[in-house]
């Protein structure tokens, strides 16, 4: 687990290396914190396209790259960081409300998602003024 104070924490999963390759393994509770309810992937992301834009109220998740690479910039409301995800044994938790863009995505890109929470539209914050006002307070 990465620093305390920044936005970026990084998990990493076990790594199971033999004559064949490796295997690489995230298990709740020893792992993650949270059930894992939901996973889905993004993959074809064309060149120069960045997906994100919102943040959630309720939905903590575990993203990890694996194959190729792309960054992360998240944002609390109050500071943004960035995270280059270019190693299938790293993985990135992003927790309740911090904005989330997805940029440069190499055309070999597998983003895996793993979430604690089933599709829901009405967890999304999908305007950046609106995300500012909900976490002002927080
Ligand atoms: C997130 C980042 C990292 C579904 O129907 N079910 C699903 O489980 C998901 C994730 C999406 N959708 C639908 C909703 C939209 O009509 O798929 C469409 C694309 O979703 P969205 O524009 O939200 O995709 P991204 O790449 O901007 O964001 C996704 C996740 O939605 C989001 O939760 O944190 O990846």
């Amino acid at each position: 687990m990465s620093d305390e104070d920044s936005l970026i924490k990084t998990i990493d999963a076990s790594r199971i290396t033999d004559s064949r390759g490796d295997l690489f393994v995230l298990e709740e509770g020893e792992h993650l914190s949270f059930p894992i309810r939901r996973a889905y992937y993004i993959a074809n992301t064309p060149q120069g396209v960045s997906r994100g834009f919102h943040a959630h109220k309720n939905l903590s998740q575990l993203a990890v790259c694996v194959s190729g690479s792309c960054r992360i910039v998240l944002d609390n409301g109050r500071k943004r960081e960035d995270v280059l995800l270019d190693d299938p044994g790293r993985a990135l938790l992003i927790g309740k409300y911090i904005w989330r863009e997805m940029h440069d995505f190499s055309p070999d890109c597998v983003l895996l998602v793993l979430a604690d929470a089933p599709y829901d539209e009405a967890d999304y914050i999908r305007d950046y003024e609106i995300f500012l006002k909900e976490t002002a307070h927080g």
